[in-house]
This record gives C-alpha cells, sequence and structure tokens, in this order.
C-alpha cells in the first residue's frame, strides 16, 4: 500500500489524471457526439477552447482507464454521428466498450442513446462485468452484421458478463440476427423493454446463466422458422 500522501502527490503531477488505474467517475455534459481528445486519454475531454464530456469521449476514456469506472447520463438525446462501422476503439460508428463500465442513465425515458442508422449502439466485448441502465438505446443499425441495438459477447478468451437494468431497446435493425440484442456470453435482463426492431430476431443467443426478468418483447418477428 503505498503512503496516501504520495498518491496525493502523484496525482498532483498527473496534472489531474489518476494514477494507478484509479477508477473514475465520468458525468457527461454534452449531448454532442465527438470522439475524446485522444483514444489513450484517461480524461473525458474532447479538444478544442471549449472541451465537453461526451458520451463517446467517456467511453473512450473509460476504456483507456484499467478498471470498471462510471458514465453518468443525464437525461437527453445523444445521437452517434460520426459514421464508420466495424471500428472497434470506439472513434467511430458504434460504441465500443473494451473495458468493462457503469453506465448509469438519468431513465429509460429521457436518457436516450440514438444510433442514427449508422451503426448499433454499444458493442461490448470487455472482460468481466458491464451493467448499463436508465437509458434507452434506439435506431442501432449495423448493416451485414448482427447485434442492431446491442452486440456483447467475448472475443478470444474474454468472458463478457452485461446486465442491462431499466432499459428501453427499441427500433433498432439488423439485417443478421439480434434486431435489438446479440449477446455471446452472459447477459442479464431486469426490466428491460423490447419493441419493434426488423423482422429477424430480436434477441440472439442463449447463454447458460440468463437472468430476465420482467422482460417485456413487444411486437418482433422472427425470420424464418
Ligand atoms: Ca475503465
Ligand atoms: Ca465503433
Amino acid at each position: 500500500m503505498l503512503p496516501s500522501a504520495l498518491v496525493g502527490a502523484a496525482f498532483l503531477l498527473g496534472g489531474g489524471v489518476p494514477a494507478w488505474g484509479a477508477v473514475q467517475t465520468f458525468v457527461v455534459n454534452s449531448t454532442a457526439d465527438v470522439a475524446n481528445s485522444s483514444p489513450t486519454s484517461k480524461v473525458c475531454a474532447t479538444a478544442g477552447t471549449n472541451p465537453v464530456c461526451t458520451l463517446r469521449a467517456a467511453i473512450q476514456a473509460s476504456n483507456a482507464n484499467s478498471g470498471t469506472d462510471t458514465i453518468s447520463l443525464p437525461a437527453g438525446v445523444y445521437t452517434l454521428t460520426i459514421a464508420g462501422r466495424n471500428e472497434d476503439a470506439a472513434a467511430t460508428g458504434d460504441l465500443d466498450i473494451t473495458d468493462a463500465v457503469t453506465v448509469t442513465g438519468a431513465g429509460a425515458g429521457s436518457a436516450i442513446i440514438d444510433g442514427n442508422g449508422i451503426d448499433r449502439v454499444f458493442d461490448v466485448f470487455a472482460s468481466g462485468t458491464t451493467t448499463i441502465s436508465g437509458v434507452t438505446i434506439r435506431n442501432g443499425n449495423p448493416g451485414a452484421a448482427t447485434g442492431g441495438g446491442i452486440l456483447t459477447g467475448g472475443v478470444g478468451n474474454n468472458v463478457v458478463s452485461l446486465n442491462l437494468s431499466n432499459v428501453i431497446v427499441t427500433q433498432n435493425t439488423s439485417v443478421n440476427d439480434g434486431g435489438g440484442i446479440a449477446n455471446g456470453d452472459n447477459l442479464s435482463l431486469t426490466d428491460v423493454t423490447g419493441a419493434p426492431g426488423r423482422p429477424c430476431r430480436p434477441l440472439q443467443g442463449a447463454p447458460s446463466d440468463d437472468t430476465p426478468q420482467r422482460v417485456e418483447v413487444i411486437g418482433m418477428s422472427q425470420r424464418g422458422a
């Protein structure tokens, strides 16, 4: 254990960047879709003279800062506008979660993340447990890929657990399966509402330890049999 005075000194010397992987809380203060000042920055701040903490910047900062950080998302409509599918560092298209994180929205009815049809909304492939609550996830469209709103599952030996609580997944589209959510590992759904997507399976994947509770899936149809 390091002396607290030394930790404090290191904190100051680091320009406010927590040292040694201390987890952080990022409070989003802009609905704009702008990347962080640098993909490796652990501070949520866009470049320029009036930096803000956008959702994308917060995801990137959380990815860069090892440990399960928290992202606080106030009420608002957060529309993704930086096109570019098949990119896995949250710089373009979907918001890639490469380090487990807790995203706490103001409420499913008020904190709305809109994929704007440019890509899915979240691609969660970080080891460990990611929790997303109090948001609506809508208008995702990854094109010829799975997971219209959310794609989650491990890459390589990663084991991903995604908990969704008080989340609405609606109006997402996928050419392939998982119009709402495509899951490859562990998915826990509590108070999650799904509403119409495209005619494909709204929820793909059959993990062994799903714990759905009070899950409502409305108006979806399944392609094929
Ligand atoms: Ca992190
Ligand atoms: Ca991406």
